[in-house]
Parts: C-alpha cells; structure tokens; sequence
C-alpha cells in the first residue's frame, strides 16, 4: 500500500510509502483520504500527522502517471487537499528531506506544518512548463509573502526549510526526530477547540502587491521568451491577490490546463524524464555492482585534459594529471588556476576553495603515478597511433580492475581497446569542449566494455554533474555523426543559393544557440576540414559541397586566425558577415555551373533540422543509440538544440512524421537530393501514425 496508516498516543500517523521520493500516485491519494477518514471515525484520535517515509516528503504529483487516466482519477490532489483542510480534527504536515509541487501543496493544505531543517522546498513546476496545479499559487503566498512565494513559483528553484523558518510556513523546526516532535505538536493542537487555521483563510500582506507583480512581470517577460509558463505563474499568483482565494484558484486551474497542452511543456517533461531515462541501459540491470573511483587518472593537460580533471577535483576527487613535458604539464595547471581564479571573481568559488581544488591535482610526467588510479581518462591528439602507445603502456601500468577511458571523439573505441590486454575494461567518455562547462558526456560503449564499467561510468557521470547518454561504436558517436549531415546541408544551400549569415540566422531564430556557421569559425573549420578529407578517402561516392574546403586553402579557420566564414576584428569575437566569403561562394556557385535561387528561412531551418532527425533515425535503427530521447539529451545538452523544442527527435514528433518523411521527400527531388533518402525508421513510424518517442 502506498500509504501506512497507525496511531500513536491517540495521534493518527498517515505515513506516505510510494519509493522513491513518495510521488502523490492515484493510491498514495486514495491512502490519505482514506487514512483521514478512518482518524475521523476513530475517538481515541485527537489529530492526524502526515509524514513521509524514505527520502522525501514527497516530491509532488506522481510524474510517471503523466498523461495517464491515473493523473485526473479521483481522489485527484485537489480533493486530497479538500479534504486534509476539511477535517474537523487538526492535520500536521511533518516535513523532511523534499516537499515538492504537489508535495508542498498538499502540506499547505493541512492546518499546521512541522519540519526538520536541510530539506528542500519548491515549487518546480515552472521548469516542466506548466504551474502549480493543486493551489500553490494562492495558499503559499498566504504563507510566506507574496515576494517569496512569486520568486520561489516563477524560478522553481528550492529553498531549504531553514530558511523559510521565520515565515508563516512552519509552525515548528523539529530540533529531534521529526515524528516525535510533528506527534507532540499535534497532541498540543489537538487538545485545543477548533476550528482550526486554514492557509486559505490568510491574507496576503504587501504594502503595493499590484505594483510588486507589475515589476516581477516586467523582470519576468524577457527572460521568459519562448516559455509560457513563467508569465502564467504571476497571472495566477495576481488573481489571487485581486480576486480572491476561490477566483484564483479557478484561473490557476484556467492557467494548468493552458500549459499542460503546449509543446513547450511537454519538450520539458520530455527532457525531465530523458535526463533520468539516458542513465537507464535496457541491458544493464541498476543492481549491477559498481567499482570503486576514489582516484582518478587524466592524461593530457591541454584544454580537453585540463577541463576533464577539473570535474573531478570539482566533485572531490583527487586526479593525477600526467603530461610528457613540464612546460605543458605547467601550462595546463595555470589553465585550471585561471578558470577556478574567474569563478571566484564571479562569486561562484572561494579563494580557499580554489586552493583546496588545486591540491587535488597531482601533476606528473611518470605513467607509474598512475598506478593507483581507479579511472584513468585519456585526452591526448587524436591519432589512432597516440592511442596505441598511451594504451599499450596504460595496460602495464594500471592496476587491476582499473577503468581505462577515452576522450577520443572521433577514432574507433574497438580498436583502442584492443591495444589492451583487458577491453572490457575500455569504454569511451566524451567530454564536450569547455569540458567542465558542458554538461553532455557521451559514454561509448565498445563490443567487450563489460557492463560493470558501463554502469560504474554512469554514477560517476551523476557525481561529477553531467548527462552521460550511452553510445555505440560508430564514425562520430551519436552527436558528431549527425552534426556532420546538418553541416552537409549547409554547405549544399551555400552553393544552391544562401550565405551563410541567412543560415545562422534562420536557425538562431529557430532557437538554436548558435548557426553552423558561427559554430564552425568558433570549432576551427580546420577540424571539419580534416574530417572532410577522411571522409573523401573513405566514402568518395558521398557527394559534399567543396566550397568549405575552398574557404580553408585559404587559412580562414575562423576565430582563431580572426577570419572564418565571417570576418572578425581582433579581440573580438562578433562575427561579421564578410564580403570576400560571400563572393567566394557565388563564384563557386558559378563555377559548378549552379544558379543560385533564393532559399527560404523555413527550408533552411527544414533542412537542417530533418538532417539531423534522418541520421538520429539510422542511429537508432543500427542500435547505436537505445532510445530517442537519448539522442534529444545529446543535442539538449551538447549541442545548443532549444529546450523549448525538446530535441531534434521530440520536435519531429511534434510536426508529426508523416508530414516529416513528405519533407524528405520534397528535398530528395532537388538538387543535392542524393542526401534525402527517408531513413526505414521514419517510413515505417510516419505509417503507424506513431512517433519516435510514443
Ligand atoms: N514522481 C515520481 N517519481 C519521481 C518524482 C515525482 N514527482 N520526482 C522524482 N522522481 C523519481 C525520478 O524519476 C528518479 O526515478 C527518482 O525519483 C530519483 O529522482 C499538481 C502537477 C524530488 C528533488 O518536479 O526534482 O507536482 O530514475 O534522481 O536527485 O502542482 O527528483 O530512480 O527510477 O532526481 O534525489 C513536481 C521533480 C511534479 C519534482 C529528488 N515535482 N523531482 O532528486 O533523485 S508536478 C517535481 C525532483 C506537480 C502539482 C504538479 C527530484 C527530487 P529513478 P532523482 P534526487
């Protein structure tokens, strides 16, 4: 049963027991009802308590029962909460740990709340896209202030109980254990006559709430662009304090059935539960056991190197960071110091702080330091050679059991592990450059990694903070191999007709972080360059448009050599469209015997995004990736796609794939048409009316 029921020195304890964080499911509601009524029935019981078992209060509504005819089954929240605020005996709500969304609502709805300090409370539901459903928005306000309670609604960020200490939230800190403390209370309120407090019955108390809402509306409105939700939040907060508690709650519900429905509520919930599904491997059971990592290797300490280790100096644990010359070894420590030494100009670290990190690092030039890492990650050039040595020597040196890692994003994790002796103890690890900024890490999984080191590389992605999607063994992974096709068809519409500041600027709008274009003169067009070679060797059938190999004869590299696709002035990193690219490009047009037409935004965008859906498409039906919101953690987290969007594979769902494949198809009877063959995957969804991630 979702809930326990028993009395205690003529308390009722309703305790709520739905693993893992007590989510308010159709049977934990029902429990609570019915626990509530068996208290009423029951003389000997004065009051109730209401506390939840293992790690939370609970963390709101039941997220898994989502779209489910379960969400809206009677008992639904509200009437839970109806009923906790109608009970003629006196309800304690006794917090620990999380009181979330719903969590906290239905605590509001009890007349009196205990809890213990160190445990989050929030209002999350903004960050799923939609708005406290159950009267969050108008009872916290009654009991912590209007300022608070819009801050804390809009953001959806928690705040620990302490801190709400001193508002009418909690009418007691438990010093001790929580359940004595919360059945204490309850004996001393239950002795009392009633009727009892009711959140709802509060005013809310601001000395100009009109023109307060009016300032956080105009705070909010810039930064809610693309998310609806936010703006919802403060409507409905605003109707409580103008109408009323009853009115509010009507246009809070008006406000949560608005939201639920928009695609940009549902691309959150879809990456809430992609980001807890990529760490789910279908044939790795999470009883699996899991090495020890206390130590850590990183061999390599220029930029990769050096942002690698500093994940885990961040997380606690000491690395050893081995180079094969002191100067390097130098230059990438006084890289490390100088990104902990801006964090703390920023406020974001203390000056003590940096140095405790610095400790952590040991510096080195003997492989034989490493012998007592328990993961050693490589981030050394990229040259299958490189590979050989560092691995061929990892294999004498490291100890037994030890995790041996690649950073490598392009070479074939195979072939490195079979410079070892032990390949099942060889998998992939992929930072993604600033590497302790970017939160993707993709986690290639080779044919002999065994399953232990996949599962104990998955923790440890969570302790150091990053999404790690798993990836098979492929040119690119799943990220690089797919942007590759995007970049394809934006090289085809330079020759066919655009320039590249229209394309950038088309899919920024499209709500991309940053155009092929931008991204390109940022990466280096140097590193697309020598992929391009590779690719002419490998693949001379596949058809590419030269003209970015014409840009690189000449050293445009980008940024780095001040002058890329776009022309930059020097320490400046804006990009501005330049006039001898631009002519460079309708020459080259000429000179394929091309005419230039003029390309639409949407074609633009169009082409790029299904580029990106048809290889995602190929990568799940060859098995390189699980599942497809696995590929959408990818370009969420790595790849500046927009959250609103919820990843290339969501947001062909949401144009449908049978209108997605007609598109393919449009595009496979132009001109560089060759590129456009619907993936089986798409063909055989877009025929059973499905979608990737139905
Ligand atoms: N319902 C069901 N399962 C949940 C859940 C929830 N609300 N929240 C988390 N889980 C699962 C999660 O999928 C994972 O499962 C496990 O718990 C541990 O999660 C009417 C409509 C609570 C702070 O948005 O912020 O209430 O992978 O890895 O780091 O107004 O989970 O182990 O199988 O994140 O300790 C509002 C979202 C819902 C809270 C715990 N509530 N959850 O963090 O563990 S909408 C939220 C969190 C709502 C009402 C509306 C965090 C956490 P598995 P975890 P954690």
């Amino acid at each position: 049963m979702a809930v326990d029921y028993t009395t205690r020195d003529g308390i009722a304890v309703i305790t709520l027991n739905n693993p893992p964080v007590n989510g308010l499911g159709f049977s934990t509601r029902l429990g609570i009802v019915e626990g509530l009524e068996k208290a009423q029935a029951d003389a000997s019981v004065s009051a109730i308590v209401i506390i939840g078992a293992g790690k939370a209060f609970s963390g709101g509504a039941d997220i898994t029962e989502f779209n489910t005819p379960k969400a809206t089954q009677e008992p639904t929240l509200h009437t839970v909460i109806k009923v906790v605020e109608g009970s003629a005996k006196p309800v304690v709500a006794a917090i620990h740990s999380v009181a979330m969304g719903g969590g906290l609502e239905l605590a509001l709805g009890a007349h009196y709340r205990v809890a213990s300090a160190g445990a989050q409370i929030a209002l999350p539901e903004v960050k799923l896209g939609i708005l406290p459903g159950a009267g969050g928005t108008q009872r916290l306000p009654r009991a912590v202030g209007l300022e608070t309670a819009l801050n804390m609604i809009v953001s959806g960020a928690p705040v620990m109980s302490e801190k709400l200490a001193g508002t009418g939230l909690f009418d007691h800190m438990a010093q001790g254990d929580l359940l004595d403390e919360a059945v204490k209370f309850a004996q001393k309120v239950g002795a009392q006559s009633g009727p009892h407090p009711k959140v709802r019955d509060r005013k809310i108390e601001h000395p100009n709430a009109e023109g307060f809402i009016q300032f956080a509306r105009n705070g909010v409105t810039p930064l809610a662009k693309n998310f609806p939700a936010p703006l919802k939040c403060i409507d409905a907060v605003e109707a409580g304090v103008k109408l009323g508690f009853d009115k509010g709650v009507a246009v809070e519900r008006e406000c949560f059935v608005a939201l639920v429905q928009t695609p940009e509520s549902r691309a959150l919930r879809h990456a809430f539960f992609g980001e807890r599904a990529a760490s789910k491997i279908p044939d790795v059971p999470s009883s699996t056991p899991v090495r020890k990592i206390e130590r850590v290797g990183v061999i390599g300490a220029g930029t990769m190197g050096g942002g690698i280790a500093m994940n885990f100096v961040n997380a606690g644990l000491p690395v050893t960071l081995l180079e094969t010359k002191q100067e390097a070894l130098e230059r990438g420590l006084a890289t490390i110091r100088k990104n902990y030494e801006s964090a703390v100009k920023k406020g974001r670290l203390t000056a003590e702080k940096l140095e405790e990190r610095m400790a952590l690092i040991t510096p080195t030039l003997a492989y034989e330091d490493l012998k007592e890492a328990d993961l050693i990650i490589e981030a050394v050039f990229e040259e299958l050679g490189v590979k050989e040595q560092v691995f061929s020597k990892l294999d004498q040196v490291a100890k037994k059991g030890a995790i041996l890692a690649s950073n490598t994003s392009t070479l074939d994790v195979n072939k490195i592990a079979a410079f070892t002796k032990r390949p099942e103890d060889v998998v992939g690890m992929h930072f993604f450059s600033p590497a302790n900024v970017m939160k993707l890490l993709e986690v290639v999984r080779g044919a002999k990694t065994s399953k232990d080191v996949l599962a104990t590389v998955m923790q440890l992605a969570k302790k150091i903070k990053k999404t790690a999607v798993v990836s098979g063994v492929c040119d690119g992974f799943i990220g690089n191999r797919m942007i590759e096709q995007y970049l394809r068809q934006a090289l085809f519409m330079l020759e066919e007709g655009a320039l590249p500041a229209q394309v950038d600027r088309a899919v920024e709008k499209f709500g991309f972080a940053m155009g092929p274009f931008r991204m390109s003169d940022l990466a280096g067009n140097d590193i697309g360059w020598a992929i391009r070679k590779r690719r002419y060797q490998e693949k001379p059938d596949l058809k590419y448009s030269k003209i970015a190999d014409r840009l690189c004869e000449t050293g445009r590299f980008g940024q780095k050599t001040g002058a890329g696709w776009y022309d930059y002035k020097a320490g400046d990193r804006t990009a501005h469209p330049s006039k001898i690219v631009d002519e460079m490009i309708v020459a080259y047009s000429k000179e394929q015997g091309v005419t230039r037409r003029k390309i639409s935004d949407d074609e633009i965008v169009e082409r790029l995004v299904l580029a990106l859906v048809n290889e995602g498409a190929l990568i799940l039906e060859e098995g390189i990736a699980s599942k497809a919101s696995d590929i959408d953690m990818v370009y969420l987290t790595g790849y500046g796609f927009p959250l609103y969007r919820g990843g290339p594979m969501l947001y062909a769902d949401t144009v449908g794939l049978y209108n997605v494949e007609r598109a393919m198809r449009k595009y496979a009877a132009q001109t560089n048409g060759e590129a456009w063959k619907p993936a089986a995957r798409v063909t055989e969804l877009a025929a059973e009316g499905r979608g990737f991630n139905s």
